[in-house]
């Protein structure tokens, strides 16, 4: 047996080791890819892939296992004997293969570990800013990596955003820094000590809240498992001033000496802090004069121009802009940056707006605590909700929200227990089921019925609170019919053109 510690560099010598790499997505195939480079000898063993991968993995010389019965351990791959098992994201801890490995004291990795490993192909290696959190980590990992390449870093936004980190490492020119979305899933897999820990310059949790409740098994295990991304941070531990569980997890984690926990909030910021005074963006930790004076980073009104200024979007900012100061980026960078930023698709878009009526798309909204940010942005809502719950109940944000809902349109194959809570909750509020079995039905439904009861000045709201597997690709998928449907029905109805971009009725400014 090789011993994986002395493997903790891409020039250690990885030759004939034999790895099975658990999935073929796009992790699995970046993993396989970058081991078979190495000389490793690689087996991958999934439940299905698609003919693209299947074909480049048998082309750069890895062989395919696929796994018919999810519950089997196949015989080729006990035959095989592997030293190391790498494991994708989408595997359950509880995953017959994961016992298996777990069972015959094989190490598994998940990509992360082995990009941190390989992360010296090009010298010097790129500085590593994680960024975690239920919501907004994707927004807040766009935004770091942005601020950074507006000040002239070469900087990459890579991770559970789409992009395999070993995709980066691997990159001939090098990056100066990489700005790595962590799921829970991709932290469960990253240990916190030893030569696989990843140390990075800085890192943050933007929030807790319940989600993907199914893979972890509780809110405790979910948070604990968030925790890790401050393990070993050098520079800066950047946490949530509204989220008290983030701030414990910071104080939980074991940092490198010297390393600050920097606040970040929409109120006054104390001295170690970044936030918001009087419409103003400040930054007052790391200044060297924290006690008496801030940087100024930006305004509400500069977020406004760039789609930033709502609430959640806000605290995103402040928390990119915090861990981009931890990097030396400086204050005027930080604005000048700010204004160049473009928000992706699907995130509180507006996509329409006819007949007095607007309509938004946070198909992104898969969970709860996402579905809530949007909601609280507007006072007259029709709520297009539902889809795959992953073990979290819709109780709560429909007890907080049902003074604001004109009408409910359900969606999702399984619509029992999203029905059920508005029947508890909110009995007085007009429901709409969507039928359709067919996905092309869908949204068209879906839009349909949400047109025949929206009135004069309500915003039609798709933020599901739920994943989108069961009826659509992803919830790109979900957003993009959504929108189609929406412009097809508006065919006649003339568009007012002048959509007040997510700030309906109520606030989009922090106060
Ligand atoms: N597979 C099995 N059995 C399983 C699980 C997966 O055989 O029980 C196989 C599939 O057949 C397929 C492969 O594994 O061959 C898919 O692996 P995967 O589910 O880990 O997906 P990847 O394509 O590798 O994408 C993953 C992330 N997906 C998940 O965590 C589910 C992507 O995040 C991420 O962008 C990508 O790695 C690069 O880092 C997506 C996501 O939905 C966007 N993330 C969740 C979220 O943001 O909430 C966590």
């Amino acid at each position: 047996m090789r011993d994986l510690d002395s493997l903790d560099s891409w020039h250690s010598d990885w030759t004939g080791l034999r790895v099975a790499v658990l999935g073929l997505g796009s992790t699995g195939f970046s993993v396989a890819d970058t081991l078979i480079e190495l000389g490793a000898t690689v087996v991958v063993v999934a439940a299905s892939a698609t003919d693209e991968r299947v074909e480049l993995l048998s082309v750069i010389g890895g062989t395919l296992i696929l796994q018919s019965d999810s519950t089997v351990v196949p015989r080729e791959l006990t035959a095989f004997e592997p030293e190391l098992v790498v494991v994708s994201p989408g595997y359950a801890p509880d995953h017959t293969l994961v016992r298996w490995a777990q069972s015959a004291s094989i190490p598994l990795w998940g990509d992360i570990e082995l990009a941190w490993r390989l992360r010296d192909k090009v010298s010097p290696p790129a500085e590593w800013i994680l960024v975690t959190g239920t919501n907004g980590k994707t927004t807040t990992t766009q935004l770091a990596a942005h601020l950074l390449g507006a000040s002239g870093r070469r900087a990459a936004a890579v991770g559970n955003i789409g992009i395999p980190v070993l995709d980066a490492v691997r990159y001939p020119a090098g990056f100066d820094v990489l700005v790595v979305e962590l799921s829970s899933f991709q932290l469960h897999w990253m240990p916190r000590t030893g030569v696989g820990a990843v140390h990075p310059l800085a890192s943050v949790c933007l929030n807790v809240a319940d989600d993907h409740l199914d893979w972890h098994g509780s809110f405790d295990a979910y948070a604990e498992t968030k925790g890790t991304v401050y393990a070993n941070t050098r520079v800066a531990c950047v946490y949530n001033l509204a989220d008290e569980t983030t701030m414990r997890l910071v104080e939980d984690a074991e940092v490198e000496e010297g390393c600050r926990a920097i606040g970040f909030g929409l109120g006054s910021p104390g001295p170690s802090d970044v936030g918001i005074v009087d419409g103003i963006l400040v930054d007052r930790a790391f200044h060297d004069e924290r006690h008496r004076s801030a940087f100024e980073l930006s305004t509400i009104d500069e977020l406004r121009q760039v789609g930033l200024a709502s609430p959640h979007m806000a605290a995103n900012v402040l928390a990119a802009s915090a861990l981009v100061r931890a990097a030396g980026v400086a204050p005027e960078d930080v604005h000048d940056g700010l204004l160049s930023f473009e928000v992706d698709h699907h995130r509180m878009e507006t996509v329409s707006s006819f007949d007095g009526v607007v309509w938004v798309d946070d198909s992104k909204a898969t969970n709860p605590h996402a579905a809530n940010a949007s909601l609280t942005s507007f006072s007259s809502v029709v709520w297009i909700v539902g889809g795959l719950l992953k073990g979290v109940d819709l109780s709560p944000l429909v007890t907080a929200h049902v003074a604001r809902l004109r009408s409910v349109v359900v969606i999702g194959e399984d619509r029992q227990d999203v029905v059920a809570a508005f029947q508890r909750h909110a009995p007085d509020v007009p429901l709409f089921q969507v039928v359709a079995d067919d996905t092309d039905e869908v949204m068209p439904q879906a839009v349909r019925l949400a047109a025949d009861v929206a009135r004069d000045g309500d915003v039609v709201l798709l933020a599901p609170a739920a994943a989108s597997m069961d009826q659509f690709k992803d919830y790109a998928d979900r957003g993009t019919r959504f929108a189609e449907a929406v412009r097809h029905h508006a065919g006649g109805a003339g568009d007012d053109n002048n959509p007040p971009s997510g700030e309906q009725g109520s606030s989009d400014t922090p106060t």
